[in-house]
């Protein structure tokens, strides 16, 4: 692949946007390489991702300005299909997804951010849609995304403005959950995806469907939901080693020893 890394390590899977020169900023080949890392990555090794930018100045300035200024409305379309799925991939994705975010992430990087579950950035980074200043909306999910994110009315004063916001904004109205001086980001992310590794992987994952499928509907359906989660979540290795062995006052191997199981 040219514009994407994949690096293992241990059980979190770090897949970073390379393509430093154009501050990151995705075009289609960048899409159906991040679309494929994400097929690619190994459901049984793996309990979270960290998605990042390369370098220190930017982790996504929006899709490509300049592969964009010359599409045809049937390829604006095709473009627009193709980042959406690629988001809507990662937002559903059955693992966790975290976004350290290490600078600029405007537009469709914005974007790209709110499909993860988690967002924290470095103190240098740029937050904002930009694109009613460019003609256009925002397409990649923002004036959706944004909006369920930080409230309706903050969403839209960004977006009708087209006012980037800095970190400590960002952290302000809940964009991010924390920031943090530049060279810890990583640290940071890592830290917390073992965090999120070391629990029953497969109450975590049914934990992040229980929550995004429980917002798209009204509060008696999302209870339906989430009872099936929870109910899923029995007769699982996990679930009986972690309970057993918090009856067994064994706290020192509870889930941590715990080989993942998918079924
Ligand atoms: N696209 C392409 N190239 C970009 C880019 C971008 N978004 N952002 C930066 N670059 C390139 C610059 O052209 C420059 O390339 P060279 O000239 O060196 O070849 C290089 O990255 C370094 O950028 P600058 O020289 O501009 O660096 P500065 O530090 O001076 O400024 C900046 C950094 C981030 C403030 C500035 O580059 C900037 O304003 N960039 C554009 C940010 C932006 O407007 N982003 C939003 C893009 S619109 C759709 C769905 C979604 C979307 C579209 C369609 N459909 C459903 C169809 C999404 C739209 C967007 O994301």
């Amino acid at each position: 692949m040219e514009f994407i890394t994949y690096e293992q390590d241990g059980f979190v899977g770090i897949i970073t946007i390379n393509r430093p020169k154009a501050l990151n900023a995705l075009n289609s080949q960048v899409l159906e390489e991040l679309d494929a890392t994400l097929d690619a990555v190994d459901l049984d090794a793996t309990r979270a991702l960290i998605l990042t930018g390369a370098g220190d100045k930017s982790f996504v300035a929006g899709a490509d300005i300049g592969e964009m200024s010359t599409l045809t409305k049937a390829e604006g379309e095709a473009f627009g299909k193709k980042g959406n799925d690629v988001f809507r991939k990662l937002e559903t994705f059955p693992l966790p997804v975290i976004a350290a975010v290490n600078g600029f992430a405007l537009g469709g990087g914005c974007e790209i951010s709110m499909s993860c579950d988690i967002r924290i950035c470095s103190d240098n980074a740029i937050f904002g849609q930009p694109e009613v200043g460019l003609g256009i909306t925002p397409g990649f999910g923002g004036t959706q995304r944004l909006a369920r994110l930080v409230g309706a009315g903050m969403a839209k004063q960004m977006i009708y403005t087209a006012r980037n916001i800095k970190a400590d904004e960002a952290y302000r109205i809940g964009l991010v959950n924390a920031v943090y001086p530049q060279d810890e980001l990583m640290d940071a992310a890592k830290k917390m995806a073992a965090g999120i590794a070391m629990q029953a992987p497969i109450a975590v994952r049914n934990c992040k469907k229980a929550i995004n499928d429980g917002l798209d509907v009204d509060m008696d359906q999302a209870i339906v939901i989430e009872e099936k989660l929870f109910g899923d979540c029995f007769e699982t290795e996990d679930q009986r080693a972690g309970m057993g062995n918090f009856l067994e006052k064994d706290k020192e191997k509870k889930l941590k020893v715990v080989p993942f199981q998918n079924k």
